[in-house]
């Protein structure tokens, strides 16, 4: 089965499009934690624990790991074992590089870490991208229309009618299939979102933004209809609460989001 057919699979049986954010910061652990890694992955643990029921995919961000290191990284090694297997992982590393470069960091995410899915940068070109798509079966999101005030400063630039991100987009669908090719659409971007959505009816599209960016939910679901997408909400769940009630409240924001993003209502 491939991850585009695993992630819709499980996003019916589970009727939702939630994906947990897994960006633990150190200095923000709720009370009942030290502020160290060992208890930053205790942490992620319980985070796991309670709001498993409610996604259909974790997308962990490497760089709240790699900061650390190896120690870091083991972390990483550590909480995707206690994911349950059923749900789809996705390493948002942004990686790309020349393509002998790319092969080693398509090893590393899809063949040690063993990820359904990766965030990957297309500046660099296809050529760039071309390894982690040699990986059978994986969904690979391209960053499209990412969601911070920067995207204006390349992504956005008008090239005569068209935006700069959708001659990226143009490319992007021309070189691989839709099954292997997802996307990053912000969901601070309506408007970016909608040209994506209408070039793109049947890639998923990971959408970033909800929560601390202060996205509009029911926009981007009046856009999507009932498109294939995934919604990601990292701050607003995990960090729900720095005090000692913090368990109940990520359950009630990850069971929030997740009837929020139902695929039937
Ligand atoms: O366009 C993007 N915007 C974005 O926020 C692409 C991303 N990959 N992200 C990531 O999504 C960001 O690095 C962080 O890991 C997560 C958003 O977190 P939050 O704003 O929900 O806390």
């Amino acid at each position: 089965m491939t991850v585009f057919e695993k992630l819709l699979e499980l996003q019916k049986s589970k009727n939702t499009r939630l994906c947990v954010g897994l960006d633990p910061r150190v200095e923000q652990l709720p009370k009942p934690f030290k502020k160290n890694l060992k208890d930053l992955q205790k942490f992620l643990e319980t985070v796991i624990e309670i709001t498993h029921p409610f996604a259909c995919a974790y997308k962990i961000n490497f760089a709240f790991f790699e900061q650390f290191g190896y120690k870091g990284m083991r972390i990483i090694e550590n909480i995707k074992k206690i994911i349950p297997k059923e749900i789809v992982t996705i390493s948002d590393a942004k990686r790309s590089d020349i393509g002998s470069t790319a092969q080693a960091y398509a090893k590393s995410v899809y063949s040690y870490f063993d990820f359904d899915s990766i965030t990957l940068n297309p500046y660099l070109g296809i050529d760039s991208l071309l390894p982690f798509f040699e990986y059978e079966g994986r969904l690979n999101f391209v960053l499209i229309c990412t969601s911070n005030p920067g995207s204006a400063d390349f992504q956005k630039i008008k090239l005569g009618k068209k935006f700069f991100f959708e001659i990226v987009l143009e490319k992007l669908t021309s070189s691989f299939p839709s099954e292997t090719l997802g996307l990053v659409v912000g969901a601070t971007n309506p408007s970016e979102f909608r040209i994506v959505r209408q070039k793109c009816p049947q890639n998923f599209i990971l959408t970033p933004g909800i929560g601390a960016q202060g996205g509009n939910l029911d926009e981007i679901l009046r856009i999507n209809q009932n498109l294939p997408l995934v919604v990601n909400v990292s701050r607003d769940i995990i960090f729900a609460s720095s005090g000692e009630d913090f368990e109940k409240q990520i359950y009630n924001k990850a069971k929030y989001y997740s009837e929020q993003l139902r695929i039937t209502k």
